[in-house]
Formats: C-alpha cells, structure tokens, sequence
C-alpha cells in the first residue's frame, strides 16, 4: 500500500512529464506546420490549387487536418486530465474519460468521411458534350500528346499540354508499354494509364499559368524525368494557337517562306 505522500508525489510527477512532452509535441507540430506550409506554393502542388478538381481536394486535405489535429488535441486534454483523477472519484472519471476518447473520434471521422464520400461524385462526374478532349500516351519515358480538333487536322507535341481556362477538358489516356500515372497536382487529381484500356479524366483549370505535370506511378528507370509543362491559357490565346498549331507547315527556305502541304 502506498504512502498518500508518495501517490501524490507520484501523480505531480507524470503531469510534469505530460507537460513537458506535449510541449515538445507542440514545438514540433509547429515546426513541421512552418516547413509543410512553405512547401504548400509552386508549380507542382496540390496545395496551390488552380483548377475544380484540385480545389475540392485542397479542401478536404485541410478538413481532414484539422479533424486530425482535434482528435489529438481531444485525446491530449483527456490524458491531462487521466493524470489529474482523484482516487475517490477514479471509476467515475475513467468512465467518462472511455466514453468522450470514443466518441469524439467517431464523430470527427463520421464527419470526415461523409464530407469525402460527398465529393466524390463531383470528382469523377461525366463532362459536358462537347468538352475539348486531349489524347495522351505514356512513352518511356515522356509523354505524348495529341490534339484532334474537328474539322482540322491533328497534330502532336511532346512533353507539353496547352489548356484554355475557364472550360472542361477531357483527357484520354493511354498506354502501349507499362502503367503510367498522370498527375498534374495543381489541377486535380490522377490517373493511371494503362495498357489495353483508355481511361479518362476531366480537369477543369480556373487559373492561367504554367503548371508542371508528372508520371505518379514508377514505370522503369527513366520514371523520375517523366514530367511535362501544362500551360493554360485565355480562351483567346489557346483557340488562336490551336488553329495556329493545325495550319499546314511553313518552311524557311534561302531566306523565302515555302509553303508545304499537310
Ligand atoms: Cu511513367
């Protein structure tokens, strides 16, 4: 049996200890926060979002830290407070104590979960007839892109994706050699290509600029330098450049334009 003196000794102790960890908790939690925030910028992240898509998932990215960071702060408040129970009134406390660090994870995560499940039909929803569509190819190891505008002959480019803002643009992808994965992280999400089958995706860029796209699913040994530019443009630039792009070759021949045939 333990002296009163000792058991109160004892508990002044582990709140100390409680204490001083979750201060180093929180000196890290804040530095960790100062370093991913700096990283949050730039052309290749999902939290700088300039199309639809990436947006909702910006959004619940920081829906779900934040749900993250109650229940850790909830289950810390609980544990201070573990620590502080009188003996007289252990049982009751622990009761409670069980109850609140059950429920208020399944509430947080409830929450979180109906706010994804609510998202996704907005993510993979059909386009609207005639939605611009872009064929892309996953080589090894770049990446193949080809427009088909009607009424106007096709043509390709490598590495490079030009975009109009403001409008849906459906991508079809496809692979001749093994799984890729296109990402472009400031427009939305990604999608895997892969051989005998065409998937799609539907982006939809709200802001003009140069974005850098890249190949999300480890495809052999040139895997890391699979990356490409996605350049959205006004509507105006992107529908003058497409008809530039699908007008027949010219050729600087002596110091004279030619003319050559499509
Ligand atoms: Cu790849």
């Amino acid at each position: 049996m333990s002296h009163p003196q000792f058991g109160r000794f004892n508990m002044e102790r582990t709140c100390q200890q409680v204490c001083n960890v979750l201060r180093v908790l929180g000196f890290l939690v804040c530095l960790l926060s100062a370093v991913s925030l700096a990283a949050c910028a730039g052309v290749q992240s999902s939290l700088a979002p300039a199309g639809q898509a990436a947006e909702r998932i910006a959004a619940l990215f920081w829906w779900m830290t934040a749900g993250a960071a109650l229940v850790w702060l909830g289950i810390m408040i609980l544990a201070i407070y573990a620590t502080k129970a009188d003996g007289a009134h252990r049982q009751q406390q622990a009761q409670r104590i069980i109850l609140l660090g059950a429920v208020l994870p399944t509430i947080v995560l409830a929450g979180l979960l109906a706010y994804g499940l609510h998202l996704l039909p907005q993510l993979i929803a059909p386009p609207p007839e005639g939605t611009l569509r872009i064929n892309v190819y996953g080589e090894q190891w770049w990446w193949r892109v080809r427009y088909e505008p009607v009424g106007r002959p096709a043509f390709e480019l490598a590495n490079e994706i030009r975009l109009p803002v403001a409008e849906p643009v459906e991508f079809l992808l496809h692979s001749h050699n093994v799984i890729h994965s296109f990402w472009i992280p400031s427009l939305g999400g990604k999608v895997d290509l892969i051989p005998g089958r065409v998937n799609r995706l539907t982006l939809h860029p709200t802001k003009t600029g140069v974005f850098r796209g890249t190949c999300a699913e480890y495809c052999g040994t040139g895997h890391a330098t699979m990356a490409f530019n996605a350049i959205v443009l006004s509507r105006e630039e992107f529908h003058l450049w497409l008809a530039q792009q699908s007008e027949p070759v010219r050729e600087s021949v002596a110091g004279r334009n030619v003319e050559s045939q499509p």
